[in-house]
């Protein structure tokens, strides 16, 4: 049966709060978790990942939950380490503990960053091209595809791991062109990661139906994602304000965009 109670982790952030008002629709009744207080919610549960108790009853009785929880953008190691790592075994311990059928990981296309972006010409990125993590954040989203991984194979517990491009109201750079995900369209392809039969493990592209597409979308449009929407429109704005991706600089040819480039924040 089609999951109806759905765990929200992360319903503070930008996507929780856009999937907040998304997923409804869908028939979803949400239940809320973030570390920060979430707006209008007063029955949203505010704890940390790192606490197992809050984790345990929030996942109690829910049919599945979506995984946004995490920092989302390069970190000192060590909060890394907290929050996206222990943080979503924390969640996978939980959910196994209390019988949670399925879970949508958030993964990210930095789990895969240093892949060149393909040229005019050449095949679109595919879903089993190897890690290239450009940032700890990346790794952190390689290790929630292997705890998937290892969670259906040894327990049976099921995960859609969407590695997401860029989820925003509008794409803000060149580079979004290609991997923006449209709020309406990352809706459509949550339900269907939480909706299609027998996902197993299986690791999909988040983007929309984008003219200059990177990645392929095969193993998202076999779910049953269909997604509507295309950056195009916001493409010759862009452009104009931006310039053409240089094709010397790795911020404009790699995947993961200036993650690719910027340093390490100290301290290890
Ligand atoms: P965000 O930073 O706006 O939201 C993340 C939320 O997680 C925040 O509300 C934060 O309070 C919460 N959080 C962080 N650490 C926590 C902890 N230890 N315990 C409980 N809650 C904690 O990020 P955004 O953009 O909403 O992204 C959501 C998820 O999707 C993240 O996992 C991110 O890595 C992933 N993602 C997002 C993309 C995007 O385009 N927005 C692209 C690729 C991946
Ligand atoms: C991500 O993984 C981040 O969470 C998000 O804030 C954006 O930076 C996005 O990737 C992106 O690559 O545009």
């Amino acid at each position: 049966p089609a999951p109806r109670t759905l765990l929200l982790t992360g319903a503070a952030g930008g996507l929780g709060t856009l999937m907040r008002s998304l997923l409804p629709e869908y028939g979803y009744t949400l239940r809320l978790f973030d570390v920060r207080p979430v707006e209008d919610a007063p029955d949203a549960i505010t704890a940390d990942l790192t606490d197992t108790e809050a984790l345990r009853k929030a996942v109690r009785g829910v049919d599945a939950v979506l995984h946004l929880a995490g920092i989302s953008l390069e970190a000192p190691f060590e909060k890394i380490l907290r929050s996206n790592i222990e943080g979503t075994y924390n969640l996978y311990e939980a959910a196994r503990q209390e019988g949670v059928p399925r879970i949508v990981f958030a993964s990210s296309n930095h789990a895969v960053g240093f892949t060149p972006a393909p040229r005019a010409g050449e095949p679109l990125i595919p879903v089993t091209t190897p890690r290239r993590p450009d940032t700890f954040y990346g790794l952190s989203k390689c290790f929630g595809e292997d705890l998937a991984q290892l969670y259906w194979d040894k327990h049976g517990l099921e995960t859609v791991s969407v590695r997401i491009g860029s989820c925003f109201p509008e794409p803000t750079s060149v580079r979004m062109l290609s991997v923006w995900m449209s709020p309406a369209d990352g809706a459509r392809l949550f339900h269907a990661a939480l909706t299609a039969e027998d996902v197993g493990h299986t690791v999909v592209h988040g983007s929309s139906a984008n003219t200059r597409l990177w990645w392929d979308l095969g193993s998202a449009r076999a779910l049953g994602y269909e997604p509507r929407d295309d950056s195009e429109p916001y493409a010759a704005k862009l452009i104009a304000e931006q310039g053409e991706p240089d094709p010397e600089n790795p911020a404009h040819t790699r995947l993961g965009g200036h993650f690719v480039n910027d340093p390490p924040i100290w301290p290890y």
